[in-house]
């Protein structure tokens, strides 16, 4: 009897159906009426997923990265309160009536826009992710990410509004020699990034709006440059100039930073299209299955820098074989996209993971397939594939790859 696994099913889904009762039965009406109404809305106090800022004690508590709880995430959007930060000189202070966006360099007509000039164009929304380089650059190491926050928080998605860059730069008539653009923020670093034309004039956009209301600080308040599905870094936030040159200007984080040395010694340079990537999320690491061997949801995030999510496969036996996990409709090119499998766990150990597939026929693969294809030497972009570990007592862990 007690192997018989249709049998188990019943009894644990008899067992949910009394937790149920039982909860409902303490349940009481309240007698007294609730709390006023407000201008702006909070979460409920009893609602505690926050985003991992550097510790309280830090000398730079301006500078690094605040990570996205994807683990105590639903559907596809970030709450903006929840969008990971990276910073490299903090979160600057903007008046909006005084921003303005130049436009200028291999121009004919260089150009000066304040926010309300580009609110006066045709706007585009759309979802998308935006993704540091350097999430899951730990992932090589002896001691990847414990928690999915940690290993993959420093990735968001959210629904943007703005103006398509390429209406902006035929404002500005581009002389024939102009290549690139050198997009610069308006924080106290300045950070500047060379951008490829060609992408400026395919799906880039100037946003001045995410979720809904104005775009919130941390992500650039009152505008920032969005690159669909190409590296956090390239996102410019704050940003107050389009600088158009014939050649890259070659600045601190195209080359100091955000390049990836390869094996042979050199370092590949540009390299931004962000590749696909997935995480379970539930169960993942740091969480606990607290209710016995039955019936639970497999759920995660899978995303690609190059257009749709096409397929996410799910492995419980340690990638011998794969199951496919239904993907929640609609699914948007360079956005999250949530994956789902029912599972009935029979209460053994167990390992976990997922990969995913985008629409160019690209797949996942795993930690070690990576390394020997680019070795170990650097940190940024690694999209390799993430293991979980869930015990028989329920508790979920990592499981190092190397
Ligand atoms: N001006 C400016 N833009 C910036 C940064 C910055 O520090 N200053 N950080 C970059 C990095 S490294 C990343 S990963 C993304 C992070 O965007 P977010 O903070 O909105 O998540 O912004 C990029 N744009
Ligand atoms: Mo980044």
């Amino acid at each position: 009897m007690k192997n018989d696994p249709s049998r188990r099913k019943i009894l644990s889904m008899g067992a949910g159906l009394a937790t149920l009762t039982a909860c409902t039965s303490k349940q009481e009406a309240p007698s007294q009426v609730g709390a006023a109404l407000s201008p702006y809305g909070n979460r409920s106090p009893h609602e505690t997923a926050k985003r991992l800022p550097p510790p309280a004690d830090s000398k730079t508590p301006a500078t690094g990265g605040s990570r996205t709880p994807l683990q105590d995430s639903y559907g596809t959007i970030t709450p903006s309160s929840l969008h990971f930060e990276r910073h490299h000189a903090g979160i600057p202070d903007i008046d909006p009536a005084r921003h303005e966006l130049l436009i200028h360099g291999l121009v004919e007509q260089p150009l000066v826009y304040s926010l309300e000039d580009l609110k006066r164009f045709p706007a585009t929304t759309r979802v998308h992710f935006v993704e540091c380089s350097g999430n899951g650059g730990a992932e090589y190491t002896a001691a990847p990410g414990a928690t999915a926050q940690v290993s993959h928080g420093l990735a968001s998605c959210s629904e943007w509004t703005g103006v398509p860059v390429k209406l902006l730069l035929a404002e500005a008539k581009l002389k024939p020699e102009a290549k690139w653009v050198v997009a610069e923020g308006g924080d106290a670093c300045k950070l500047a990034r060379s951008i490829p034309l060609a992408k400026l004039m395919d799906d880039a956009m100037i946003v001045y709006a995410q979720n809904g209301e104005a775009i919130r600080p941390e992500q650039g308040y009152p505008m920032r440059l969005l690159l669909p599905g190409w590296e956090g870094n390239s996102n410019v936030k704050w940003v107050r100039r389009l600088h158009a040159t014939a050649e890259p200007a070659q600045t601190t984080h195209e080359t100091a930073y955000y390049t990836d040395l390869m094996p042979d010694g050199k370092s590949r340079q540009f390299s931004f299209e962000l590749e696909t990537k997935s995480v379970i999320t539930r169960p993942s690491g740091g969480q606990k299955l607290t209710g016995g061997q039955g019936d639970y949801e497999i759920t995660g995030l899978a995303w690609s820098g190059r257009g749709k999510i096409t397929r996410v496969e799910i492995s419980l036996d340690g990638g011998k074989t794969w199951k496919d996990a239904e993907l929640t409709q609609p699914i948007h090119a360079k956005a999250f996209t949530r994956f789902r499998m029912p599972w009935s766990w029979d209460g053994a150990a167990v390992t976990m993971q997922s990969r995913a597939s985008d629409d160019t026929g690209y797949t996942q693969v795993s930690q070690d397939e990576l390394a020997a294809a680019r070795g170990r030497n650097y940190r940024y972009h690694n999209n390799g594939i993430k293991v979980w570990y869930i015990q028989s007592d329920g508790s979920v862990s990592h499981v190092a790859q190397v």
